[in-house]
């Protein structure tokens, strides 16, 4: 038996965010169940995921379920000591731990005022003083970890770790509100929103089509502020590929890209594809492949 995971709507989700960012963002396979959020499918989580009452939840392969998403880091980081889910030295990871545990209990003011919504950007939120005092404490925090510990890449720890699955929905909020922060939070955020994981999240909550009228807010509105996905839309087959690159099943729903037509073997797997084409490493193999034919 395998992990199982209870996630929530993508696009709203902040800790389902988190929980499955701890095992797409350190390879480690797990199987999904979507429960929708604020609807009668949260009784079905219950009686599923019993004891959990929150998202995320999970089944461990021997059948226990564990929740909040700290537990659930701790855990995998104890079972997967090779996939680098904390840092390696010591000190580095103490200053984690503390970093994911203040995030995991912490910024009350700036969640509550902005929410997590990856299928909007609003250009002014209007942030109170409370909001303001906890973006500079995170700034503080952040700048802190990548002086001391981030010389090896654009994380915290320089290497991804459990501390950065834990701000990636802060990364999206400060993106999604258009938040003041000086330029290396704002480098921070950029690499956050470019990060192959966090774009298959976001592309997949745009293929869920859900949307919750609770995170709706009056505020302008602006273009999404990560990298703008290559141009795709719905088409009729044929396509040239017979299989999907998902799946390996037959092909029943297409896409135009390129002014090519590809196949996938369900409306969310072309959907999802469609949101950000470059975020699928099977499906790039597939045109890098017919590219290949065609030049050979
Ligand atoms: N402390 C929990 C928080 C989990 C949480 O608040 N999840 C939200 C979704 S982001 C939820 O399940 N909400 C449903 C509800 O409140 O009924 C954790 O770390 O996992």
């Amino acid at each position: 038996m395998a992990y199982e995971l209870a996630i929530g709507d993508r696009s709203y989700s902040s800790w389902s965010l988190r929980g499955w960012l701890l095992f797409d963002a350190f390879g480690l396979p797990v199987t999904l169940r979507r429960y929708r959020l604020y609807s009668p499918e949260m009784d079905d989580l219950h009686r599923d995921f019993a004891p959990a009452l929150l998202l995320p939840a999970l089944r461990l392969p021997e059948g226990i379920v564990t929740g909040e998403t700290l537990a659930i880091a701790e855990t995998l980081a104890e079972r997967h000591p090779g996939a680098g889910l904390w840092p390696e030295q010591a000190e580095a990871r103490a200053a984690a731990r503390y970093l994911a545990a203040e995030m995991h209990s912490g910024f009350a003011a700036l969640r509550g005022h902005c929410a997590m919504n990856l299928l909007k950007s609003y250009s002014d939120c209007a942030p109170d003083a409370a909001v303001l005092a906890d973006l500079a404490r995170i700034e503080s925090r952040w700048s802190g970890a990548r002086a001391r510990y981030g010389a090896g890449g654009p994380w915290l720890f320089g290497r991804y770790s459990i501390a950065d699955a834990f701000f990636a929905p802060v990364a999206a909020r400060i993106a999604g509100h258009n938040l003041p922060v000086g330029p290396d939070a704002t480098a921070y955020v950029a690499a956050h929103l470019a990060h192959p994981s966090f774009r298959r999240w976001r592309a997949m909550g745009w293929a869920e089509h859900v949307e919750q009228p609770f995170y709706r807010r009056p505020w302008p509105e602006r273009p999404w502020p990560g990298s703008v996905p290559r141009q795709a839309e719905p088409a009729e087959g044929p396509s040239l590929n017979v299989s999907c690159p998902c799946s390996g099943k037959p092909v029943t729903d297409f896409l135009r890209l390129d002014g090519r037509v590809w196949g996938f073997c369900n409306r969310f797997c072309r959907d999802k594809t469609m949101a950000d084409p470059d975020a699928w490493p099977a499906f790039l193999a597939m045109e890098a492949n017919l590219e290949a034919v065609n030049h050979s």
